[in-house]
């Protein structure tokens, strides 16, 4: 079986944010065909978008997957619902938000995906786990890391201590 490196990006802000980041890494370890590589600690982030919500808690999981980016997009999302995800306001607080960052080199343009996530580039509470667990990483048309994290503010992101 050919086995993809995907990363997957976690968020929260409400009903215990580090504990749904904690059960759904847990459902992740859990997916068919797919090993748990890295986790990376959580960081508390300010939120993006609308302003009158809770801080975020995010953190990156790198997995190794036999799953088809589809299939691993449907689990991901059964996932959510099953951790109360109701999708009312957009861009409003959210008890658990999987994105699909990266899946290997490809570049998907479908209706329900985009890879590597169209907004990922930009986003401090992203690119800080992310470099965390891959800081060697190239983002497919976007470049090294590295390079993306010099456009960021860290004050806008913060490492909890123990995670
Ligand atoms: N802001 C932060 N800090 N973290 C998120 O996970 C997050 N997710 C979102 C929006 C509403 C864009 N803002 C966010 O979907």
């Amino acid at each position: 079986m050919s086995m993809t490196d995907a990363y997957i990006g976690l968020g929260s802000n409400l009903n215990g944010p580090a504990d749904q980041l904690h059960t759904a890494i847990k459902s992740l370890q859990q997916l068919p065909a797919t090993t748990l590589m890295r986790t990376s600690s959580l960081y508390r982030t300010r939120p993006v978008g609308p302003e009158d919500q809770p801080d975020y808690i995010n953190a990156v999981t790198w997995i190794k997957t036999g799953l088809s980016a589809s299939d691993l997009l449907d689990h991901m999302q059964a996932i959510e619902d099953s951790q109360g995800r109701t999708r009312h306001i957009h861009w409003g607080p959210r008890t658990l938000d999987l994105d699909l960052l990266l899946f290997g080199e490809s570049i998907i343009h479908d209706v329900d995906l985009n890879v590597p996530h169209p907004e990922m580039h930009k986003r401090g509470f992203v690119l800080y786990p992310l470099y965390e667990i891959s800081p060697e990483i190239i983002i497919p048309g976007f470049g090294p890391i590295m390079e993306l994290l010099q456009n960021t503010n860290p004050d806008e992101v913060q490492k909890l201590p123990g995670s």
